[in-house]
């Protein structure tokens, strides 16, 4: 069993900053913990606008707070974030995020993350190694 506290953790190399200042994430749960998936509490701050290509990744994303958008730029379609809204990536939809207010999220990533990933220039992961998504 693994047991991990979020306060106890941002205080550890789990908590990454975006380089761009739009984002915090704690990488609760990682690659090295054998699960198959990585769990994240991720802080979208107040204002972000930015955009993401997860070409490599499967993303579930939970609000547990605040308040948002999401805009897919594959068919142009805009939704609100809410608190108790989830949104999934599972084509590996371009998208851009807004955060009306700041936002938590609660985020799992297929393939895991191994820790210290900030988007490259296209808003994606790198693969680490041999790493490829899990079917089910
Ligand atoms: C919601 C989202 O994708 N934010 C970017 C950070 C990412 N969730 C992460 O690395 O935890």
């Amino acid at each position: 069993m693994i047991v991990r506290n979020l306060a106890e953790a941002e205080n550890t190399s789990r908590k990454i900053e975006s380089p761009d200042g739009n984002w915090n994430s704690v990488r609760m749960l990682l690659k090295s913990d054998q699960m198959g998936f990585s769990f994240h509490v991720t802080t979208i701050y107040k204002g972000a606008d930015f955009r993401m290509h997860y070409q490599n990744h499967l993303e579930s994303v939970y609000c547990m707070a605040g308040s948002g958008e999401i805009e897919n730029l594959d068919d142009g379609k805009v939704y609100p974030i809410e608190t108790g809204t989830l949104y999934v990536l599972d084509k590996h939809d371009r998208h851009i995020l807004r955060a009306h207010e700041e936002m938590k999220m609660a985020c799992v990533f297929n393939p895991p993350l191994t820790g210290n990933e900030v988007h490259n220039s296209e808003g994606a992961y790198e693969l680490s190694g041999a790493d490829e998504i899990t079917e089910v």
